[in-house]
């Protein structure tokens, strides 16, 4: 009986969004589903992408699209207050999964093309990446 009114006031105590956080949960990412991140690395990033709120679509890219040179790197970071995102490339090169604010995610492009990405959640929310041939 005590522990299920612990239980209880511990829940009354922590609203939802913060449930995670009063539970002591560690995880850095907190997927929806079986998400596993892909595609990052650890390379100092030329360019950078903020993935912010928006009154629109939720979220957006800032700035939606980004030209770089072959093997440069790209980081977004999470800067959403309200609301986890993904940086999903459309064709699954790369993932970061729902991540909340405070999340950074470096992408290094070796190859010219032009890569797509999205949030996984929000079919609004899309950006694109166009690498060009690497300078000698
Ligand atoms: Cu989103």
């Amino acid at each position: 009986m005590r522990l299920s009114k612990l239980v209880i006031a511990l829940a009354l105590i922590c609203p939802p969004m913060v449930l995670a956080a009063c539970g002591g949960g560690a995880a850095a990412s907190r997927d929806s589903g079986n998400c596993t991140p892909n595609g990052a690395g650890e390379a100092t990033a030329t360019h950078l992408i903020k993935v912010v709120s928006d009154p629109t679509t939720l979220g957006t890219y800032v700035p939606k699209t980004v030209t770089v040179s072959a093997g440069q790197s790209i980081k977004w970071t999470f800067t959403e207050q309200s609301m986890q995102h993904s940086v999903t490339a459309d064709d699954g090169a790369f993932d970061s999964c729902l991540q909340g604010t405070g999340f950074t995610f470096t992408v290094t492009f070796a190859k010219p093309g032009t890569y797509a990405y999205h949030c996984s959640i929000h079919a609004q929310m899309t950006g694109a990446v166009v690498v060009r041939e690497g300078g000698a």
